[in-house]
């Protein structure tokens, strides 16, 4: 071969390996306990198509969705030990690994979702958020889940003396279970993947989710009554392993964070048209819809779990979240 054929080919070999080192793609692992057509499946969708847009296809997801990778605290803790790359997760278990985040779980702080997305997206939603490093985990965005609702088989709920008694699954999270039991309940903490047969064999007689986990996860299908309370508002986190972001460069971490916001966004919106939909949908399953409830009757009932919260917390802190205009 002529000297030049040589350099040649060793030109094409250089540039083929140039490219395919450039091209080589991460593929990093989601899990959600959310259907994929839901509030949660939405955030991974749009956060997936935006990384392979931002990262010219060098990164891109591939999502477990229905728990198949577990409950959101294994989730969690596997993504800690970083053999999970990401999770999307309510605040449910999270306050076991970053206890600054139960502040949020807190019945009855939020009045509305305005008032919940503005404290999470300014100062003390973002100064959480930069607890989560010193816990091995590493939070690229709030996400959203929703009011939670509470829903049974024994009878309509329509004020609190309704629940005495009543075992309703709760997530594995003391700020709700604190709150249910002052309300007379028998909190059942349990993970969300054994929800669905629990209901149905009555192991629990009840449990409270967002509309959209409602929907995404049929709950509506296993339960008689559906009490329209929204005793507490339900953030999510979209989590990522340390060692996974420790990989990216300055620019694909910024590449991540601005996917993370579009992903916010449109997760916001689909939790507001599930609100809208989910109702009906929930009525014409021929579930009994309690819409209108004495909400100041529950707030008085929960009182007692707020001395604890305020031992916790600081009633300084619970005030400044609720004093947010
Ligand atoms: O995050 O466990 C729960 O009730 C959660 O709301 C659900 O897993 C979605």
């Amino acid at each position: 071969m002529k000297p030049s054929q040589l350099f040649a080919s060793l030109i094409c070999a250089l540039g083929l390996i140039g490219s395919v080192v450039a091209q080589a793609q991460t593929v990093l692992k989601i899990g959600y306990t959310a259907t994929n057509d839901s509030h949660y499946g939405t955030a991974a969708n749009v956060f997936g198509e935006e990384l392979v847009k931002r990262t010219n296809g060098r990164y891109k997801l591939q999502q477990f969705p229905s728990s198949a990778l577990g409950g959101e605290r294994e989730m969690v803790e596997a993504v800690q030990l970083g053999s999970q790359d990401m999770v999307i997760t309510s605040t449910g278990p999270v306050g076991n690994f970053v206890p600054d985040t139960r502040v949020f779980d807190i019945p009855f702080l939020f009045r509305d979702y305005a008032h919940a997305r503005k404290v999470l997206d300014g100062p003390i939603g973002n100064e959480v958020l930069a607890k989560f490093p010193a816990k091995g985990l590493v939070a690229v965005t709030w996400l959203e889940n929703g009011f939670r609702h509470i829903t049974n088989n024994k009878q309509p709920i329509t004020g609190p003396e309704n629940l005495k008694g009543m075992k309703i699954r709760t997530m594995e999270n003391k700020v709700h279970m604190e709150a249910f039991k002052a309300l007379g309940a028998l909190p059942t903490p349990m993970a969300m993947n054994e929800l669905f047969t629990s209901l149905q064999q009555g192991t629990v007689d009840g449990q409270e989710n967002p509309i959209p986990v409602i929907l995404s996860n049929k709950l509506y299908t296993v339960q008689k009554y559906l009490t329209l309370d929204g005793h507490v508002y339900s953030p999510a986190l979209l989590l990522m392993s340390e060692s996974a972001w420790g990989k990216l460069s300055e620019a694909d971490k910024k590449a991540f964070l601005e996917a993370a916001k579009i992903a916010l966004a449109a997760n916001r919106k689909r939790v507001n048209d599930d609100e809208v939909k989910g109702i009906a949908i929930i009525k014409g399953a021929g579930v009994r819809v309690v819409d209108k409830v004495d909400i100041a009757r529950f707030q008085t009932a929960v009182a007692p779990a707020y001395t604890v919260y305020a031992k916790e917390f600081g009633a300084d802190r619970i005030k400044k979240i609720q004093d947010v205009k």
